[in-house]
């Protein structure tokens, strides 16, 4: 055999083996997408129930015959005098130029990515009329922190159908916890959401804890594939004199935990999404996560000299200045903050008298295909099923594969403790838990809002792969329907 020969027979051979290795990797692909397809898209699913399993399918029915079923439909806001503040949002593809030149096929509401913040007073009726212009699968507004009644949180397929294009939906509920929260479209939200379709809601309350000379809602973004604050590309400038102290309400909108620092001042963390931490201390070096979905309230105190700077570690776009002269120096926090220990506890608190009617264990799993909750995806995951008045304590377990914040829909919950053990300082309530690998949380539950409510990873890629499932009032049920008969894919 000549030397050319067994060149060609390598050569052959070369192709021969990257042809097999094509073939796998594409038929990989497509078995990954018709599997992604079957767990994506059912035809149609009734989310009040939980019909998969022989052993459950009896109970639904049953659920669903009782005498006491109550629809979500009809679960709204009581009338009260509460004094209203009315808001249009037009959803709407829409160019957008951002201001380092970059244009963006966004999909936004009045015309801006993120929308418009929307700033309320506690006790406020709020209403809003959403309608859809053009944005062909239908939109929704999801109240994300909110505590709302069933038939206005905005969850396709769940709370109502999806918005199509010419249609309007108007949401009402009073604003009767003060904090930072805010919305974003639950209709194929991992989508949606990037594309723009999002804002801040802020709650201010009726009387003041604190007093700043500014409050500032600052959104975390990724739209599209750029990462904006405020909808500005290269970082946020607030203006401010030395002594002023600023209220950051800050929160993290994209699907990725955000490690800040805090540089040039020291600063408190006065609220954890959206509600208060009891004596909050002075934080020096130290820095903080924010998970996705997560809001963290900061009161910072600009320095007698320069600039205090808020910014994350990973992501140079996320850089908040604030004040005015040099820029202080860069550096690594010492200490990370931890809401095991952060603030005094209560002097009476009520958690002494706590005994849980039910409990529940969720184990978040994560592999390359698909994201599970107890080794389950979507609607397969049997529901946490509670009856009103319940106490209920959820654990959640971080098994690894990377972040998992964990929000519930419909209440807030307290932290009891992280890896077995109890917090020490203020109470923490939040609505979304960053785990990380290996983590524990157990979390404390109040079932006082009948109604249907997701319960899902804050990535919103990993609920759009399976990381979603249902925490169901027993009787409540729902005219609606996820589904592709229906269109509605609340977490696509
Ligand atoms: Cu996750």
């Amino acid at each position: 055999m000549t030397g050319q020969q067994t060149k060609q027979r390598r050569k052959l051979k070369i192709g021969m083996s990257s042809l097999l290795v094509l073939c796998i990797l594409i038929g990989a692909t497509v078995a990954v997408y018709f599997w992604q397809i079957r767990l994506q898209k059912p035809e149609e699913i009734n989310m009040a129930e939980h019909m998969h399993h022989a052993g459950s399918a009896a109970h639904a029915a049953h659920s669903q015959s009782s005498a006491q079923s109550v629809s979500c439909e009809t679960l709204t806001a009581e009338d009260d005098d509460a004094p209203v503040r009315e808001f249009e949002m037009t959803a709407a593809q829409t160019p957008i130029k951002l201001d380092n030149g970059e244009e963006v096929k966004a999909w936004t509401f009045n015309g801006l990515s993120p929308g418009p913040e929307i700033r309320v007073t506690e006790g406020e009726r709020v209403v809003v009329k959403l309608r859809n212009k053009d944005i062909d699968a239908g939109v929704t507004i999801h109240w994300h922190g909110v505590v709302v009644p069933c038939s206005q949180d905005g969850v396709a397929g769940v709370t109502q159908d999806a918005v199509k294009p010419g249609e309007e939906f108007t949401y009402t509920f009073i604003a009767s916890s003060p904090g930072s929260y805010w919305y974003h479209s639950h209709q194929m939200s991992s989508i949606q959401a990037e594309k723009g379709l999002l804002g801040s809601f802020i709650v201010e309350p009726k009387e003041a804890e604190y007093t700043a000379a500014q409050d500032v809602a600052v959104l975390m973004q990724k739209l599209g594939s750029t990462w904006i604050l405020n909808g500005k590309t290269g970082g946020l400038a607030i203006p401010g004199n030395p002594g002023d102290t600023v209220r950051l309400r800050l929160t993290n909108t994209t699907d990725d935990t955000q490690k800040m620092v805090v540089e040039g001042a020291p600063y408190r963390i006065i609220a954890l999404d959206g509600h208060a931490i009891h004596q909050p201390g002075i934080l020096e070096s130290t820095g903080f996560k924010i998970g996705a979905g997560q809001r963290f309230d900061l009161l910072i105190e600009l320095p007698e000299q320069g600039k205090a700077v808020v910014r994350s570690e990973q992501n140079d776009h996320f850089n908040i200045s604030l004040g005015q002269g040099a820029e202080p120096i860069r550096v690594a926090s010492e200490r990370q903050f931890s809401l095991t220990d952060y603030g005094a506890p209560l002097a009476n608190d009520p958690i002494a008298e706590i005994s849980f009617d039910q409990s529940f264990e969720l184990k978040l799993g994560q592999n390359l295909f698909v994201n599970t909750i107890n080794g389950q995806s979507f609607h397969e995951i049997p529901p946490i099923l509670v009856k009103e008045g319940e106490e209920i304590r959820i654990t959640v377990t971080n098994e690894g594969g990377g972040d998992h914040p964990f929000h519930i829909h419909g209440h807030r919950f307290r932290v009891l403790s992280k890896n077995g053990e109890p917090l020490k300082g203020s109470p923490v309530y939040l609505d979304t838990i960053l785990t990380q690998d290996d983590e524990s949380y157990e979390l404390y539950l109040i079932a006082d809002n009948p109604g249907l409510w997701m319960a899902h990873c804050h990535n919103l890629q990993h609920a759009s792969m399976g990381m979603s499932m249902m925490l169901n009032y027993e009787g409540v049920t729902t005219p609606y329907r996820v589904g592709t008969k229906s269109g509605n894919l609340p977490d696509l």
